[in-house]
């Protein structure tokens, strides 16, 4: 999208500039490749800066897609060959355990390495995250750990959920998308996990996840043409459509389904069961 918004920019220029004159056909067009992010963490060393970004102001519990850009001093230069890879760590009175995570990809701009993670819980006054970054700067294998602040979000909305299934395994589910939601079908994605050990969150694939939202202000109505979430092997997130049809809050009712469509959690909204104990909230 950002590489179809560059070219798009040089397209409009070369036209501008192409129709009035022939030797300007040198156009520095300047892209801002962490354009509309909030820088929330910059950790400078001796030799090199990490920057970490973000679509939110701060990291939240649940879904977070985080950018990182290593600038060398030396040169000034972001890093493009830097092969980062993360490890997001909660360190908490009584044990230490990870959160799902995606892997560092550079493949959308060189120059900026791009993941997410889903937080399970915030931190506190004697439980905190941090994250290790390893990665190479001119040829030298780098490690760093830095202390992170999770909170909850700030709507105090429930966009993941962290829960024990019918087959005891532990599983998490996070809200992705719609970012800003429509009275409209949005496209609905989420990821879902599962808890193998305090390490290790393999994608669960090919489950099902029924939506049924509800106003729970308003008679508890549903909305039509909602489309349940499937797996996509090719993003590794559950795609489905939500059907918002008016703004307000959204109680969104789930229930996961394994590949022989047991229900290892969330039940069926009838008149006399109002919500599913497996959910997410929105308001817009
Ligand atoms: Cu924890």
């Amino acid at each position: 999208m950002k590489k179809l918004k560059y070219i798009f920019a040089i397209l409009i220029l070369s036209i501008t500039f192409g129709s009035c004159s022939d030797d300007n056909d040198e156009v520095i067009v300047e892209s801002n490749p962490v354009e509309g992010l909030n820088k929330i963490y910059e950790f400078s060393e001796a030799d090199h800066t990490v920057e970490i970004y973000s679509e939110k102001t701060a990291l939240e519990v649940g879904y977070n897609e985080i950018s990182i850009r290593i600038k060398d001093m030396a040169s000034n230069k972001y890093v493009t060959n830097a092969e980062a890879s993360w490890m997001p760590m909660m360190h908490m009175e009584t044990m230490e355990h990870s959160a799902p995570h995606s892997m560092l990809t550079n493949s959308e701009e060189s120059s900026v390495y791009k993941g997410y993670i889903v937080f399970q819980m915030p931190g506190n006054d004697t439980e905190y995250w941090d994250f290790t970054l390893n990665y190479n700067l001119n040829g030298q294998a780098m490690t760093e750990t830095h202390q992170i602040s999770v909170t909850q979000p700030i709507d105090g909305l429930k966009k993941v959920q962290v829960f024990m299934g019918s087959d005891d395994n532990r599983y998490i589910l996070a809200y992705v998308n719609p970012k800003a939601p429509q009275v409209a079908i949005n496209d609905f994605q989420a990821v879902l996990y599962k808890m193998e050990n305090m390490m290790t969150f393999p994608v669960v694939e090919n489950f099902k996840v029924t939506v049924d939202p509800r106003m729970p202000g308003m008679g508890n109505h549903s909305s039509p043409n909602n489309q349940d979430l499937t797996y996509d092997a090719a993003t590794k997130m559950y795609n489905g459509k939500l059907s918002l049809t008016m703004t307000g809050y959204w109680k969104i009712n789930l229930k996961l389904q394994n590949e022989s469509n047991e229900v290892l959690k969330g039940e069926d909204v009838t008149e006399a069961n109002p919500e599913s104990s497996l959910y997410f909230e929105l308001e817009f």
